[in-house]
Order: structure tokens, then sequence, then C-alpha cells
């Protein structure tokens, strides 16, 4: 029997993923959450998750060091994603990439082509491809996280930035004001992994993909 690494972040895509293991007959030992331990069992002797740094999945899956993960589109998108299979848009964690300004600050003026702004973000290779489109000029800084804050305190004049509720923003008086990107979250599998493991791997990506279809 071969052996199986899932690679997961804690938080929002571990809950989310729960139900999609379930369906593949999968039920983590532990909670993540509730428990310091990295690697952690499941019902199946020979399949294990270990929980890393969202950001981190595609590097543990590219490499090897895990046969399949989930990450966001975001990530993705930052990583590069080479080395990775994405064969399963999950359509959870959903949000939107966006970029959001001070309330009451002309965006509209800020962001003619020909014009320089300054952003804010942990996400420089969307915000790059973003603003070259646009023919608006950047200077990009890079943050690893609270970037709602770089606009208040002068550091940037813009943040690109996932929304999902939007409270984030009200509650520090910014406001979107450009949708760049929908993003949820993908299923990443090792190229070489899925050759060799095909019988293992295959089996739970069409259970994952059966409860995505069911939620069509
Ligand atoms: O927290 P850590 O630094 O370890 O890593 P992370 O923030 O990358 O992980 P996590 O678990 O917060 O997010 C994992 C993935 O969830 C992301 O890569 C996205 O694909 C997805 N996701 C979905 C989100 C959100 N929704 C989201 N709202 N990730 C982050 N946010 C943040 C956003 O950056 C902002 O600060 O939540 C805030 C806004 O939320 P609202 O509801 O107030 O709009
Ligand atoms: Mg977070």
């Amino acid at each position: 029997m071969n052996s199986l690494t899932i690679a997961l972040s804690k938080g929002r895509i571990f809950d989310e993923t729960l139900p999609l293991l379930a369906a593949a007959g999968i039920e983590p030992a532990e909670n993540p959450e509730q428990s310091r331990k990295l690697i952690i069992g499941t019902n199946h002797a020979n399949i294990r998750l270990v929980i890393v740094r969202a950001t981190d999945v595609p590097t543990y899956v590219q490499y090897g060091a895990a046969d399949f993960g989930i990450a966001g589109k975001d990530v993705l998108t930052e990583h590069g994603g080479s080395g990775l299979y994405q064969p399963l848009d999950l359509q959870i964690a959903r949000c939107r990439m966006m970029v959001a300004v001070r309330k009451g600050f002309d965006y509209a003026a800020a962001s003619q082509p020909g014009c320089r702004l300054r952003v804010a973000t942990k996400y420089p290779d969307i915000a790059a491809e973003h603003f070259a489109d646009k023919g608006v000029h950047v200077d990009l800084i890079k943050l690893y996280g609270s970037m709602e804050l770089a606009p208040l305190v002068g550091l940037s004049d813009a943040i690109v930035d996932l929304v999902s509720t939007g409270n984030t923003l009200k509650a520090n008086d910014l406001e979107a004001v450009e949708h760049i990107a929908d993003i949820s979250s993908r299923l990443v599998v090792n190229k070489a992994a899925l050759k060799l493991k095909y019988a293992a791997i295959q089996p739970i990506i069409d259970a994952f993909a059966r409860v995505v279809n069911a939620d069509k």
C-alpha cells in the first residue's frame, strides 16, 4: 500500500477541507488547532497530514515532501505552480483579490496610465501584473500580513489584498476600488507522485470532485 502525505494549512482551508476528506473516507486523528503536532495521522495507517503555512503548501508538494495539498489560487499564482498538477478547483475558501484605498482617496485620478502609485501587498507578482496591464507605474512594498494598516499610516497609497466579507476593510476605513480576480482553493498534486501513486491518489481526487460537482 502506497503511503500518502497531504499538505494542509490550519484555519479556513483545514476546516473547509474536512468534508472533502470525509467524502474520501479520510478522518484526521486530531484537530491541528488543538494540537501542536505538525504531522497528524488519519484513520488510514498509510495516510498522514502535514500542517504547514498556507504559502508553503505549493513548496512542500513541488518537492514531493507531500504528495498533494490544498492551496489558494492567490498562493499558487505567486508560487508559479512549477512541478504541480492543479486538477481541481475545490471552490472552498472563496474570496476576491482587490485593490483597496483609504476612504476618500481619489483612486481614479491616482491610477491613470502614466501615474505612479505606492502599493503594499503580500502578492507582488499579482499586483505587478495588474498594474502593468493598466499602464500604471507602481512601487511595490512587500508585506507579510495586516496589509490594511499600510495606507492608514502612510506606508502606501493602496493595497492589494484578499477580501471576503469586507468587514476588515470597513473596520479600517478602507474601500475596495478594483477587482483583480476571484480566488478559491485548488487541489495541487506532485507530478511524479500522480504517476507513481496513481492508484492511491486518483480515487481521492475523484471523491473530492464528486463533492464539488454535487454543490453546483
Ligand atoms: O495566516 P497566515 O499568515 O499563516 O497565512 P494566510 O493568511 O495565508 O492563511 P489563511 O489561513 O488566513 O488563508 C489561507 C487561504 O484562504 C488564502 O491563501 C486564501 O486563498 C483564502 N482566503 C479566503 C483568505 C480569505 N478568504 C481572507 N479573507 N485569506 C485571507 N483573508 C484575509 C485577508 O487577507 C484580509 O486580511 O482576511 C481579511 C479580510 O477578510 P474579510 O472577511 O474581513 O473581508
Ligand atoms: Mg491569515
